[in-house]
């Protein structure tokens, strides 16, 4: 693994042809934060880039990022190096894309602690900030180039993503710093909010009704619930709706853990762990092959809505 510095970075980007910058699999706030924000990087210093994701038409998140910009078919034969942010391991790009994205030049800009295991892969990595967006404000600082309010718009929401509305114990001084830097920027912060937080659809609600009213309680600290893809179309619900919910089932007092196992593809669940009161879910979350952040973390299980409920039940007692 090489980590390489700001002043390489630049150098790297400005030596490349075009760059085709990728997040991970399903991406979320701050996924789409830290590719826009790399796009118009990339262009201000000279070189052509795309954005790639294979994402969901209906897409809430499209109300902040312009859909025009985001491309899903990848011709590896047009970049010269590839920009990866967001995302920890080969295994959270999507699959549409992993097998061509081997063989090319590929630098990593994250916030997460990495898991890549390609030695030629070179790594940018800032695990002591909020979000891979501002990671990428950072470097827009230090090679002085000038916010554009669009641009300002992008990072802000990525850190209102990550750090849920300035709520968890990654909003550091900084993040505040940086926040009232891009609205002096002209970051469009209603429009975020709007988007995201106030446009439920009624089958959200009953969604999170049901998440609520489904939650069982493992011990004095400790919840879960499973959700299968059955229950979702029953709800008339997704799973990019499910993931707006899994930090409120953190907001409940008496649970220092919860733990919301949903299935994305048939038999295969995605297991999203929150923790608050000094509790940490992270280790948890690399035992069964996951990652994440020491407060908020995850891992995938296989198998049916019966197998994946004993699994949980297991899991739990290991907090
Ligand atoms: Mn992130």
């Amino acid at each position: 693994m090489a980590t390489i510095t700001p002043a390489k970075i630049k150098e790297r980007i400005k030596s490349a042809k075009k760059v085709a910058i990728f997040g991970h699999l399903h991406p979320d706030l701050d996924c789409f934060g830290a590719m826009f924000g790399a796009k118009y990087m990339c262009e201000s210093l000279g070189v052509k880039c795309d954005i790639f994701s294979n994402f969901a038409d209906d897409l809430f998140l499209l109300g902040i990022f312009p859909k025009s910009e985001i491309k899903t078919k990848f011709d590896k034969s047009k970049y010269d190096l590839i920009l990866i942010v967001d995302c920890h391991t080969f295994e959270r790009i999507d699959a549409l894309y992993r097998e061509d994205l081997a063989s090319k030049d590929i630098l990593i800009i994250d916030h997460h602690e990495q898991i890549f295991d390609d030695t030629d892969i070179e790594f940018y990595i800032r695990s002591d900030k909020c979000s891979a967006s501002i990671v990428i404000y950072d470097l827009l600082k230090m090679f002085k180039i000038k916010l554009m309010p669009e641009v300002a718009t992008y990072i802000y929401a990525g850190i209102v993503g990550d750090t849920d509305r300035f709520l968890h114990n990654n909003t550091t001084p900084e993040v505040f710093d940086c926040a009232s830097k891009l609205v002096k920027a002209g970051a469009d912060v209603q429009k975020v909010y709007d988007v995201v937080y106030r446009s439920m659809t009624m089958s959200q609600i009953h969604l999170r009704n049901f998440l609520f009213e489904n939650l069982t309680e493992f011990s004095e600290k400790v919840c879960y619930v499973v959700v299968s893809k059955a229950d979702l179309a029953k709800l008339h619900a997704t799973v990019e709706d499910l993931k707006m919910f899994v930090n409120d089932i953190n907001l409940i007092k008496k649970y220092s853990a919860v733990v919301v196992a949903y299935e994305v593809e048939e038999n295969n669940y995605k297991v999203s762990m929150r923790a608050k009161n000094n509790a940490e879910v992270l280790s948890v979350a690399v035992r069964h092959g996951g990652g994440g952040h020491k407060m908020a973390a995850g891992f995938s299980l296989v198998g049916n809505k019966r197998a994946v409920l004993s699994e949980i039940k297991k899991i739990c007692k290991e907090f």
